[in-house]
């Protein structure tokens, strides 16, 4: 080095030594300083690899180009057996066992090592509360999930499959209703009522959905003085202009 003198040097080489000595950890006695990460020493110059990792090279290694890798022990071939309705989870240098979604542990920690601590077991998911299927909805418990279904009526609504909402029969033409009458959604079903100006016929009921309703034919030189009943037509436009509501 042009213009450095002998001791410049050897401060120089000082200082990096001691910044060197306090970067490094202390290594345990008779273990070697160069082991990768996740390996630990075996003894003054060899290298071994952690648990949990496995060694690029040899299981003892004094090459430093070898590394220590994480082991997937739930990939097959495995030895790792959680058990039945659990899943195997890996990390990195170990692994850990969990009940499969939709099962829960009945007694212990969530996390296990193997089947003898799995006591995983179906949630009912019916008893839970507040109620997964929302106030309308049945809940049917199932192995690993559970069901949702509306009574009659009501319908799974796409947004929120859980949840059970008004079917409107009318708008969508579900109906049975009569062509006398007119469909009316309510919650839960729907009616049919006579259309304005009819009157159901006789027998007929008022409002629920067998409801027949009729208006009466305005013709006098056919029958002076009478009322006579006709029942609708089966499309709703053709309702003869010459009908007029029932006498009450
Ligand atoms: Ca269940
Ligand atoms: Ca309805």
């Amino acid at each position: 080095m042009p213009g450095g003198g002998g001791g410049s040097r050897v401060f120089l080489a000082l200082c990096v030594l001691l910044a060197l000595s306090e970067a490094l950890a202390p290594a345990p006695v008779g273990c070697d300083r160069w082991c990768p990460p996740n390996a630990m020493c075996a003894n003054t110059t060899a290298c071994r690899c952690k648990p949990g990792f496995s060694s690029s090279g040899a299981e003892i290694f004094t090459d430093f180009m070898v590394s220590c890798d994480d082991i997937n022990e739930c990939a097959p071939p495995t030895k790792v057996f959680c058990g039945k309705f659990a899943d195997c989870q890996n990390v990195v240098g170990s692994y850990y066992c969990t009940c499969s979604p939709g099962y829960a542990p009945t007694s212990g920690p969530n996390t296990f090592r193997n089947a003898s601590e799995n006591t995983c077991e179906d949630v009912d998911e019916c008893q839970q509360s507040p109620r997964v299927c929302g106030s309308r909805g049945v809940c049917r418990n199932t192995l690993g999930s559970h069901a949702c279904h509306c009574p009659p009526g009501f319908a799974l609504q796409p947004r929120d499959p859980k949840l059970c909402a008004d079917v409107d029969e009318c708008a969508l033409g579900q109906h049975q209703c009569h062509n006398s009458t007119h469909c009316l959604n309510k919650v839960g079903g729907y009616e049919c009522r006579c259309r304005p100006g009819w009157r159901p016929v006789p027998g007929s009921p008022d409002g629920p959905t067998d409801t027949v309703c009729a208006g009466v034919r305005p013709d006098p030189a056919a029958q002076p003085g009478a009322r006579r009943h006709t029942h609708g037509h089966r499309t709703p436009g053709s309702m003869p202009a010459t009908f007029r509501s029932l006498e009450t």
